[in-house]
Formats: C-alpha cells, sequence, structure tokens
C-alpha cells in the first residue's frame, strides 16, 4: 500500500465514523492522519519497516497500531467491521457535493440509498423531497451535483495528489544506473491547480532499461504502452504518466516541450520559425537541417532571443513578448516568504499547540506566524468563544516572550462570515486581535448575490485584514461558492483587504486566473497554508506556484514584507486606521491601537450590522501597499 491507498482508509474511516454519528474528536483524528499520512514526503511503509511510524506527526498509538496492521495483513478488522456497520457505498454518497452525512444517513435510514446510482434514481423519481428537511430545490440540488461528480471523475487530478506520487517517481527515475537528469514536466511543473496526467523526462544515453524499470515500478497498475523511447502507464489511483528519454544533450529541448503549455509551445514554434528555425523535443533545426544542440531550457530561450521565462508563466499569457522585451516581472519565490498569517492549534482544530507551531513555522525560515483558530460558530472545529480567544491571547503573548526576539507571534483569528452576511465576533472583539482572516465554510450553495454580498460585508469591515480562500472551493468535491468575483475584487482593490492564495492543494483558492485580475485592480494578495499540522507549513511552494502563475511580485505579496511594514499595514487599517499611532517595533504581539478600539466601541454595539459599519469606514489612507510593478505587467491574450 503506497502513502495515498493507506491515507484512503483513515479518510474513509472517518467519514463512515461521521454518518455513525461518532464523536467529532475522534472524526478529526481520522482525517487527520488521512491528511498527514497522504502529504508524507517519505514512503509510509518504509518508515513503518524501520520502526519509526510514532514519530510521523498526527499518527499516535491508536493509528500506528491500525497502519501496521494494514502494512502486515493489508486489512484492517475496524475498517472491515465498521463496512459492514455501515455500508461503504455511502462514502461515494457524501462525495456529491453539498451532501454531508447527516443527509447521507437519511436516505440510507429512509429509503435504503446506500449508491450514488441509487440516489440519482431516487431524485429523478422524486422521492427525495418528500424528507424532513429536504425539498424540490435541495432534490434539484443533488442531481446538479451527480452530474458535477461524474464530469469530475473523467477530469482532472488535483495537483496534491499528484505531486507525493510524482515526487516518488522522480526520487525512483534519479536512482537508476545511466539516468543523469530526470524531471517532471507539464501542468505538475507548470503549478497548475489540476492535473491531466504526469510527465516525467530522463536525460540517458540508453533510454531501454530506464523504460523497464519505469514500468516495473511498484505503483505502477497498468502498462499502456511500452516503446524504446517513451513509455505510458497507469497508477492504481487511475492517474495516468508518460516517460521520455533523450540523451543529455538534448535535456533542454526536451523538458521546454513537455513542460508546455501548449499555447505556449505553439507560439514559440512560431517565434522559431520566423528566425529560419524548427523548434521540436529533440533540437532547434536550421534550413540546412544542421542541429543546435540544447542541454537546458535557458540556452533554448537565449537561442531564440528570450530570457528564460519560469514554467508558472508559460500559458501564453503575454510572457514570450514579455520575455523578448526583457520585462518578465520578478515573481515571488518561497524563499521570499517570511510570514505565515493563517494557522490553526489545538485551540480549535488544529493538531499541535502554539509553540509547536511557532516551532515548525521558524523551522522553515518564517519569522512570523499568526495564529488565528476559527471562530465561535463553526462549532465542528472547537471555534473560540470571545473569552476563549482573551484566554488564548495571554498564552501568545507568553509563548511569543518564550521564542526570544527573533521570532513574533501575531493573534489573529479566521472568523465565520455566517450565512446571514455577519461576521462572528462583535467589532470590539476584533479590535483586540493583531490580524483578521474572514473566510466562508459554510452555506456556500447560497444564491449568487447572497454570497457575493456576504463577502462584500467582510471585504468593507474595517478590522478584516485577509479574505481567506476567498471561493471556498475544495478538492475533489466542492465546488466554490458562485461568487460575482469581479465585484468582489474591486471591493477587495478599494478597501486594501489582501486576498488569499491559501497553499493548501485542496484548496489553491484563488486560483491563478482571478489572482491575476485581482492584481491587475490592484489587490494585494496574502500566500497563507493554513496549517492544521507541522507538515501543512510544506505546503507553501503550491501557493507560491499559484502566486507565479498569477504573475505576482514579492511587494504584492503581504508575506514577504519585511516586520515592520507588515505592522505598519495592519496598524494602518481598521476605523480610523490612517490616524493611529507608529508601532512601537520589539513590542510583544501587537495589539490594534487604540485608536481602532476606541472607533470599534463607537460603532459596536453587540455585532453591528456589517453593513452600517461598512458605511462609517472612513476612506482611510492606506500604507501605500500599492502596486507598481503589476502595472506594468504585459496583458494576458
Ligand atoms: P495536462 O496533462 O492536461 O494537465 O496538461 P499538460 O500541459 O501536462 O499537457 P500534456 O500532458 O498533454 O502534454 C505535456 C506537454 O507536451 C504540453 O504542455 C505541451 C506538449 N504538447 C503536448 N501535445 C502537444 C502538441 O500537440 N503540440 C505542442 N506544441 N506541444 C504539445
Ligand atoms: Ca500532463
Ligand atoms: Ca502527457
Ligand atoms: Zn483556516
Amino acid at each position: 500500500m503506497n502513502n495515498a491507498a493507506l491515507a484512503q482508509v483513515f479518510a474513509n474511516i472517518g467519514d463512515l465514523l461521521e454518518i455513525k454519528g461518532e464523536n467529532k474528536f475522534k472524526i478529526i483524528a481520522y482525517r487527520r492522519a488521512a491528511e498527514t499520512l497522504r502529504e508524507h514526503n517519505r514512503e509510509v511503509r518504509v518508515v513503518w519497516q524501520e520502526g519509526g511510524l510514532r514519530a510521523i506527526p498526527g499518527v499516535g498509538a491508536a493509528i500506528a497500531d491500525k497502519i501496521d496492521e494494514l502494512l502486515t495483513t493489508g486489512r484492517l478488522g475496524f475498517y472491515e467491521r465498521l463496512k459492514e456497520e455501515i455500508p461503504p457505498g455511502l462514502i461515494e454518497v457524501m462525495a456529491v457535493p453539498d451532501l454531508g452525512p447527516k443527509k447521507a444517513a437519511l436516505f440510507w435510514k429512509e429509503l435504503d440509498i446506500t449508491s450514488v446510482p441509487a440516489l440519482e434514481a431516487a431524485a429523478r423519481a422524486g422521492k427525495l423531497r418528500a424528507l424532513p428537511g429536504m425539498g424540490e430545490k435541495s432534490e434539484a440540488k443533488i442531481l446538479a451535483g451527480i452530474e458535477s461528480l461524474a464530469r469530475r471523475a473523467t477530469g482532472r487530478r488535483p495537483l496534491g495528489q499528484a505531486w507525493s506520487l510524482a515526487q516518488d517517481m522522480l526520487a525512483f527515475l534519479r536512482g537508476l544506473a545511466g539516468v543523469e537528469q530526470a524531471e517532471a514536466a507539464g501542468s505538475l511543473r507548470r503549478y497548475r491547480a489540476t492535473i491531466g496526467d504526469l510527465d516525467f523526462l530522463a536525460a540517458a544515453n540508453a533510454p531501454g532499461p530506464i523504460m523497464d524499470a519505469f514500468c516495473a515500478h511498484p505503483s505502477v497498475a497498468r502498462v499502456l504502452g511500452h516503446g524504446p523511447t517513451k513509455s505510458s502507464v497507469e497508477f492504481a489511483n487511475g492517474l495516468q504518466a508518460d516517460l521520455r528519454v533523450l540523451p543529455q544533450a538534448r535535456f533542454g529541448t526536451l523538458l521546454q516541450y513537455f513542460t508546455g503549455s501548449k499555447d505556449h509551445n505553439v507560439k514559440l514554434r512560431e517565434l522559431a520559425l520566423k528566425q529560419g528555425l524548427s523548434l521540436s523535443e529533440h533540437a532547434l533545426t536550421r534550413a540546412d537541417g544542421s542541429e543546435i544542440l540544447c542541454a537546458t531550457e535557458a540556452e533554448v530561450y537565449a537561442q531564440l532571443g528570450l530570457d528564460y521565462i519560469p514554467p508558472e508563466l508559460r500559458e501564453d499569457r503575454g510572457e514570450i513578448e514579455a520575455a523578448a522585451k526583457h520585462a518578465l516581472p520578478r515573481l515571488v519565490e518561497l524563499g521570499d516568504l517570511r510570514s505565515d498569517l493563517h494557522a490553526h492549534t489545538t485551540w480549535s482544530d488544529g493538531a499541535l499547540s502554539i509553540h509547536a507551531m511557532a516551532l515548525a513555522a521558524q523551522a522553515r525560515g518564517r519569522v512570523c506566524l499568526a495564529i488565528t483558530d476559527h471562530s465561535q460558530s463553526l462549532g465542528v472545529t472547537g471555534g473560540l468563544t470571545p473569552e476563549r480567544l482573551r484566554e488564548q491571547r495571554l498564552e501568545i503573548n507568553r509563548e511569543h516572550k518564550r521564542l526570544g526576539g527573533g521570532f513574533t507571534l501575531l493573534q489573529g483569528a479566521e472568523v465565520e462570515i455566517r450565512a446571514d452576511g455577519r461576521l462572528d465576533y462583535a467589532d470590539s472583539d476584533l479590535a483586540a486581535l493583531d490580524i483578521v482572516v474572514a473566510s466562508l465554510h459554510t452555506s456556500l450553495r447560497q444564491p449568487r448575490e447572497q454570497v457575493t454580498q456576504r463577502l462584500l460585508n467582510a471585504v468593507n469591515n474595517p478590522h478584516v485584514d485577509i479574505i481567506g480562500h476567498p471561493t471556498g472551493r475544495l478538492f475533489p468535491d466542492r465546488e466554490g461558492a458562485d461568487l460575482a468575483l469581479e465585484a468582489v475584487l474591486r471591493a477587495a482593490a478599494a478597501s486594501g483587504v489582501a486576498l488569499e492564495i491559501n497553499a493548501n492543494p485542496a484548496r489553491l483558492d484563488l486560483d491563478d486566473a482571478p489572482a491575476y485580475r485581482a492584481l491587475e485592480l490592484g489587490c494585494l494578495l496574502a500566500i497563507n497554508t493554513d496549517a492544521h499540522a507541522e507538515a501543512n507549513f510544506d505546503l507553501a511552494h503550491f501557493g507560491v506556484g499559484i502566486a507565479r502563475r498569477a504573475w505576482a511580485t514579492p511587494d504584492q505579496v503581504i508575506n514577504t514584507w519585511p516586520l515592520e511594514k507588515l505592522r505598519a499595514w495592519l496598524a494602518s487599517r481598521g476605523p480610523g486606521g490612517a490616524a493611529r499611532l507608529p508601532v512601537i517595533s520589539g513590542a510583544p504581539a501587537l495589539k490594534k491601537t487604540a485608536a481602532k478600539k476606541a472607533a470599534a466601541k463607537k460603532s459596536s454595539s453587540k455585532k453591528a450590522a456589517p453593513k452600517q459599519v461598512a458605511a462609517k469606514k472612513p476612506v482611510a489612507k492606506k500604507a501605500a501597499p500599492k502596486r507598481a510593478a503589476g502595472k506594468q505587467r504585459p496583458r494576458p491574450a
């Protein structure tokens, strides 16, 4: 069993327990284990053989025993018994968008529905609408959900699902005798949020043995084609992969060609033709048939008179024109990230203490972490009441001191944008926080106008600094809210709120296109991991990849800012922001200013309607975070 298969068992257990109505902490523990196993950067089987299961974060005794049983016997008694109790087909039923465990259990108990086809038949026959809490509308929604499920089944995989498989295979290829270089190309290298198939490339003089080894790899379920320089395989999870091998001297053109995108390649080939060169994966060929070999991609682009174009930009959105004019932006890089401004701890649904999360962020080179646990109305996550929030502040201040001067802990919250459009905390509570992330998690299926208005309320609330995962989409089975995104982006540009690119590959939200548009309109971005466990901090590169696809430069991403700049920006926000005092540097977890608090007190008698707050918001002069670079960048085609 590979990591993905192991993870799936625990995810399924979580789902089955939820249908059963088990204790939520137990359910969270299994889901967390599933996530940890899926993201773990080593093969769990190998870790198990070394006897190191318990050292994997989030793997306690109960989970370790179950992994041991699975890897020893290929089965898990606990899981088998659970499947006898709860029909496993309900897991698929739950995968229908907007169908939770409660509905799945209801359909099962009332109508004996244990599969998606049975559910579809019942919906078409109009049998669901009579059940408690159901109606014609919800029945129609379920049919639409089943349809979108079918579309996805044939379609693309989330990047995160393909990533670890790709890394395993790359390590394997790089370890083969005769392989001088191996890379994963295609959409994965370009950091598209979803992946059609994997494309592996290797540099070697004798391709035969490499093809054989690739096709015989233990995670390969089926060989679709096995040729002299090209093979195609399918993995157990249905994902397919191609491998191509050419000598090292030709690796540059090979890598360029199979990184794509197709549109980028077509335009590049046209450019080559204008210069009398034909571009293929083998070489650049002159009219007389002589070849120019390129061992690196940089040589390919240089031969055509272009600056090197990073893979994330290769979508024919103006990057070739910009490269010709030496006007490509300096894209944000992983190493630019100084802070992570969205993370959870055991205070709500995270796996680790504040201290442990701070150390984990610090170990990855961050100098600042915002603790943003969930707010009170999100019951399943153990969201914090205002009282608990105030208690948490004491611990954050303590931990901040304990960490010494080199690392800053901020107290924030991921405040729920409730179904009624109000935020989940009173303004006075928000004002006491260093940073506020506002997110949608519930009622995502509200009509467009209503759900858009909720987001606008948050964007316009002067206490909100970041909109978390703005559309709320979740791979593989929850589409984002039906937002009037352009209106939201424009409002964000006006209010100065930053829009998150949530780096978790289950989200990648905003995605590249809306993030590009956001930057065009003058918005700021935040790249956050939304970490719930130590390993989640390693997901930051996914968010950076999406930001790079959006042509983001470091100054447009608030996480790259030096701490003083970030603090000044945070301080400049909020009611009366422009009037606030300078921040005292080196102070423990900063509090929002007295000015901000006073304004909050004035405006809020217990959760004032957000629209009123918005209307009162002064047109505060923002700390000029705005983009010069972005405005100069070439426009997309
Ligand atoms: P995917 O797999 O759908 O997520 O997207 P890609 O970009 O990985 O596409 P894929 O796997 O079909 O092909 C890999 C790259 O190979 C693609 O980005 C560009 C190149 N390529 C494939 N087909 C063509 C083609 O017909 N013409 C040109 N110029 N390039 C192609
Ligand atoms: Ca591909
Ligand atoms: Ca392919
Ligand atoms: Zn979160």
